[in-house]
């Protein structure tokens, strides 16, 4: 099994304005997240590529994996370390297929159908949310809440990563319930110092883990 990181960051431009993705990456990676996802709903191939690129050169300095939302070709391109799809994405069995055995894909599941399925077809991790109300994702279904999360992580035979609103206040309990980590938007990219958002995070969520 991969190595998974427990705290993803997903960087993000449209919930804030002040920081690019690489400087929400640098910010990140100094407050010790050990996964970084680059999502971008907009903005040619050639932009993503771009952004990408200078996302993974900071993300190799420091010897952490990047994640590419959706876009298996630009993590190819840029030499990422993984892709996490949607549901209405590749389908992960033709992920493996194009992408190295050693390539990180994630995958988001709303059922336990789907998540098997997507396990089945080789994914490293499983997606699961929103866990509660987020005002990131403008189509967030409704939240799942916990006792979802602790039924997913259950029947998973791999890393569950929850999302969707989560915070420093309640990581400890959507670790408690069974997932392996957490990935956010918010809680570190809106806030007014994003390195210690993500220290303070990463804290709570090895606290929790030792207990
Ligand atoms: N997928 C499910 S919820 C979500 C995504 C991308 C948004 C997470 O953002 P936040 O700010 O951590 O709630
Ligand atoms: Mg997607």
């Amino acid at each position: 099994m991969k190595n998974i990181g427990v705290l993803h960051v997903i960087t993000d431009t449209t919930v804030q304005s002040k920081y690019t993705h690489p400087q929400l990456t640098e910010l990140a990676i100094q407050g010790s997240a050990d996964t970084i996802q680059f999502r971008h709903k907009n903005g040619t191939t050639r932009e993503l590529i771009q952004i990408a690129q200078q996302m993974q050169t900071v993300c190799a300095n420091h010897d952490v994996p990047l994640i590419v939302n959706d876009r298996a070709d630009i993590a190819l391109a840029v030499g990422a370390s993984g892709t996490h799809f949607g549901q209405d994405d590749m389908p992960v069995a033709i992920g493996r297929k194009i992408l190295s055995t050693e390539t990180i894909i994630g995958a988001s599941a709303r059922t336990e159908e789907k998540m098997l399925e997507a396990i089945t077809e080789g994914a490293d991790y499983i997606g699961f949310g929103p866990i509660y109300q987020t005002s990131s994702k403008p189509d967030a279904e409704t939240p799942k809440g916990l006792e979802r999360l602790q039924r997913m992580c259950e029947i998973a035979k791999c890393p569950v990563i929850a999302i969707g609103g989560i915070t420093l206040q309640t990581a400890a309990a959507v670790i408690n319930a069974g997932a392996h980590g957490i990935a956010v938007i918010s809680a570190v990219c809106s806030q007014p110092d994003p390195i210690a958002a993500t220290q303070n995070l990463m804290n709570e969520i090895q606290n929790a883990k030792q207990t």
